[in-house]
């Protein structure tokens, strides 16, 4: 059976890329709910609906386990979720941990949608890591990043302006360490050293998530046996015209810069 992995748009194609390299010979699922991202603005219950929604898409086709590629979704949804499905589901948090574990100026930025940032998770995890060790963490909101990525455009030069404005304060409060808290961040590497340099080393989930959900697998005795290559299906609910060239472009080999 496939490992499904679920994001509201194409952010989780960066989930996708770590899950891919530690696990070559899985088959995924992949569903982007592009009908109805961002999801970042809308009201818990909505997000819990709309993943809820996505997840028993995926469990009616079949899939043994289910990343939740977004932060913005997992922030509402996974206990929802656990209790629903059988199935294993792994969550996303931002990487607020390893953040923390590397400054040296004490000031970590976290970069992530509204619902993430208000959600519990991220809560959790800095007074889990943060506060203990003394480190500030400063939060950096956007609600146009996501529909830039979704567009395209992760490349382009309305993209770095937004970046260069909500980023400032966090680069001017001495941050060193930038949590990419949302899956379609990663993407916007490019652009942030363009505007930034070197100013911030950029954190994501992405590996850890990636090791995890083997691990998570393996105990339940779920991991793929056979050493041929996986394969991988993607879906969306929206336009699939709209949706294969970005596609496309964010899961070339060369580039996940989108421009
Ligand atoms: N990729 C989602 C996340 O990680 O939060 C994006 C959220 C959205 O749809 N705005």
């Amino acid at each position: 059976a496939p490992l499904g992995v679920f994001d509201s748009g194409v952010g989780g194609l960066s989930i996708l890329a770590q899950l891919r390299r530690e696990l070559p010979h899985e088959d995924i699922l992949y569903l982007g709910d592009t009908a109805h991202v961002p999801y970042g603005a809308r009201p818990d219950e909505e997000i819990r609906a709309l993943t809820d929604r996505a997840i028993t898409a995926l469990h009616r086709l079949g899939v043994k386990a289910v990343v939740n590629a977004c932060n913005t979704s997992s922030a509402f949804s996974l206990d929802h979720l656990r209790s629903r499905f059988s199935i294993p589901i792994i969550g996303l948090v931002p990487a607020v941990k390893p953040a923390v574990q590397a400054t040296r100026t004490g000031v970590v930025g976290v970069l992530a949608t509204p619902g993430t940032l208000r959600g519990t998770l991220l809560a959790d995890v800095i007074a889990q890591w943060a506060d203990p060790a003394g480190v500030q963490v400063l939060k950096a909101v956007s609600t146009e990043l996501v529909p830039l990525v979704e567009a395209g455009q992760a490349g382009s030069a309305r993209t770095r302006e937004v970046l260069r404005e909500i980023l400032r304060p966090v680069a001017d409060a001495g941050a060193d360490q930038l949590v990419l808290g949302c899956t379609h961040y990663p993407f916007l590497a490019g652009s942030i050293h363009a505007e930034f340099g070197d100013q911030f080393t950029l954190v994501d989930s992405g590996a850890a998530v990636a090791r995890h959900t083997r691990n998570t697998l393996d105990r339940a005795g779920l991991l793929h046996d056979q050493p041929t290559p996986g394969q991988t299906t993607y879906l969306v609910t929206g336009d699939p015209d709209a949706a294969r060239p970005v596609i496309a472009t964010l899961t070339a080999p060369s580039g996940h810069n989108g421009d």
